[in-house]
C-alpha cells in the first residue's frame, strides 16, 4: 500500500532510482538551506506525490497516451492547485513554495507540471485576477479541489506567438456575447468544466468563462503527439457560442490581460524544467557510477566527468536563477522581461542536460528503461510552448535595446 501523498511531508530518503540525483545534487549546493521550513515541506510533499502516484506507471501512460484523471482530485486534496492565490479555497503559498512543487513534479513528468500549471497559473489565475467577485466564488473553490478543471484558450491554428493577430471574435448580441473561431494546442480542454477563452472585440481582446458544455463548444484531444504523450493537448472549436455578459471577465482589458496570465505559467517552468534536468541528471550520474567499461566505471573518465561537472554547473545556477526570480516574485518585482532570461536558460540547459545523459547512458538511453527521452521529448515541447525560444530572446532583446524585433 502507497503512503498517503498528502501527508505532511518528511526528510525521507527518495527510494525511487529515477530520483537518485534529489538528494545528491541538493547537498552540493546545500540548496534547501536556502528555503524555509514552508516552502521545504511543499517541495518533499509534491515529491511524494511524484514519486507515488506518478512515477510507477509514467513510463507506461507515456508509451500509451493515458491521462489519469483520478490523480486531479488527489492533487487538489494535497493544495497543488492554484496554491498560490490567496482565498477561495486556495493554499495561498509562496511563489517559491509554487515552484518547487512544479520542479518536483516535472522531475516525474512535464504533462503533470503542465497540468497544474494550466488549472493553476492559467485558468484559475485568469479568474483571480480578473474576475468578478461571483465568478471568483463560483469557479474558484471547485477548481482548487480539483472538481472543475479549466483551460486556456489563448493560440490559434494559425499560429501560437502572436496574439494580437487573433481570429477568434466575440460580438456582442443584446446581453449577450456570441463567439466564433478555432483554438489549438489546448490543455485539458476536452477534460475541463470551464475555459477560459480569449476573443477580439470592437473594443480590444477580452476574456470570456465558457462552461464547456455549452452549445456549439467542441474540444478535440491532438494525435500523433511524440511528445507530452501522457496529456491532453487540444483543438477547440467556438460556433456561435453564446454566453451572457456576467460571463465575461470584467478586469481583462486588451492583450495585457492573457500575458499576465503567461507570465505565472512562464515562472512555473523556470522551476519545472530543472526538475526534469535534475531526473536526467541522476540517471547519467548512477550510470557513470555503476557502468564498467574498459575495466572500470565509466564515471573515472575525464569526458564523461567533463560532462557530469557541466551538467552540474548549469543545474545549479538554472535552480539559484528560478530562486532568485521566486524571491523577486514573492517581493512583487518580478519584471516580464526577467521571466523570459528564466524561460529560455532554464529550458535550453534543461534539454543540454537531457542530451548529455542520453550520451553518457549509451545505447540503453534511448530505451523507456530510463526516463531520459521521455523528458527530452516533452522538454522540446516545453521549449516551443509560453513562447518559443525566438520570442523570449526577441523580449530580452527589446529590453535591452528598446527596439521592437518582433516583425
Ligand atoms: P503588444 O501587443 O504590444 O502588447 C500588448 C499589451 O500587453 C502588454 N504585455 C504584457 N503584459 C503583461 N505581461 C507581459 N509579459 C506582457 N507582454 C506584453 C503590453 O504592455 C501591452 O499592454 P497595453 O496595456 O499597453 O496594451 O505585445 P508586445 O509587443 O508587448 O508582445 C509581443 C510578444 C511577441 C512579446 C507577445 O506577443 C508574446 O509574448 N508572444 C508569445 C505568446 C505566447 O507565449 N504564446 C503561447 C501561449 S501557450 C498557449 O496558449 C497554450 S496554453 C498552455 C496549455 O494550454 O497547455
Amino acid at each position: 500500500m502507497t503512503e498517503n501523498p498528502t501527508a505532511p511531508a518528511s526528510d525521507a530518503p527518495a527510494s525511487d532510482a529515477r530520483y537518485v540525483g534529489a538528494d545528491a545534487l541538493e547537498a552540493v549546493f546545500d540548496f534547501d538551506a536556502l528555503l524555509s521550513p514552508e516552502e521545504r515541506d511543499w517541495q518533499l510533499r509534491a515529491r511524494r506525490f511524484a514519486q507515488q502516484r506518478i512515477l510507477p506507471t509514467i513510463e507506461d501512460d507515456f508509451e500509451n497516451k493515458h491521462f489519469r484523471t483520478e490523480f486531479i482530485r488527489e492533487l487538489g486534496a494535497a493544495g497543488f492547485l492554484g496554491m498560490h492565490i490567496s482565498g477561495y479555497g486556495c493554499a495561498g503559498a509562496s511563489a517559491v513554495s509554487y515552484g518547487l512543487a512544479c520542479l518536483e513534479l516535472e522531475a516525474a513528468d512535464s504533462g503533470w507540471r503542465t497540468f497544474v500549471s494550466v488549472q493553476g497559473s492559467l485558468a484559475m489565475s485568469a479568474i483571480a485576477k480578473f474576475g468578478s467577485e461571483e465568478q471568483k466564488t463560483q469557479w474558484l473553490p471547485r477548481m482548487a479541489t480539483g472538481e472543475v478543471v479549466g483551460c486556456f484558450a489563448l493560440t490559434e491554428p494559425t499560429g501560437g506567438s502572436d496574439p494580437a493577430a487573433m481570429d477568434t471574435r466575440a460580438v456582442r448580441d443584446g446581453d449577450d456575447w456570441v463567439i466564433s473561431g478555432s483554438k489549438r494546442w489546448i490543455g485539458l480542454a476536452s477534460i475541463a468544466g470551464v475555459a477560459v477563452v480569449w476573443a477580439q472585440t470592437e473594443e480590444g481582446v477580452r476574456g470570456f468563462l465558457v462552461p464547456t458544455d455549452t452549445a456549439g463548444f467542441t474540444a478535440t484531444p491532438i494525435d500523433g503527439k511524440l511528445a507530452m504523450r501522457a496529456s491532453i493537448q487540444c483543438d477547440i472549436v467556438l460556433d456561435g457560442v453564446r454566453v451572457p455578459e456576467s460571463s465575461r471577465l470584467p478586469g481583462a482589458i486588451g492583450l495585457r490581460g492573457p500575458f499576465s496570465c503567461l507570465n505565472e505559467a512562464r515562472y512555473g517552468i523556470v522551476w519545472g524544467v530543472m526538475g526534469a534536468a535534475r531526473s536526467c541528471f541522476g540517471a547519467a550520474l548512477e550510470r557513470a557510477r555503476t557502468r564498467s567499461v574498459f575495466g572500470g566505471p565509466i564515471g573515472r573518465f575525464q569526458l564523461i566527468q567533463d560532462k557530469l561537472a557541466d551538467m552540474l554547473l548549469e543545474y545549479e545556477k538554472g535552480c539559484l536563477l528560478a530562486l532568485h526570480l521566486g524571491r523577486l516574485k514573492d517581493r512583487g518585482a518580478l519584471d516580464p522581461a526577467q521571466i523570459s532570461v528564466g524561460k529560455l536558460n532554464n529550458v535550453r540547459e534543461a534539454i543540454a542536460i537531457a542530451s548529455a545523459a542520453r550520451s553518457i547512458l549509451g545505447g540503453d538511453g534511448v530505451t523507456s528503461e530510463f526516463p531520459v527521452m521521455r523528458h527530452a521529448a516533452n522538454l522540446e515541447a516545453v521549449r516551443t510552448y509560453e513562447g518559443t525560444d525566438e520570442i523570449h530572446t526577441l523580449i530580452l532583446g527589446r529590453a535591452l535595446t528598446g527596439e521592437p524585433a518582433f516583425s
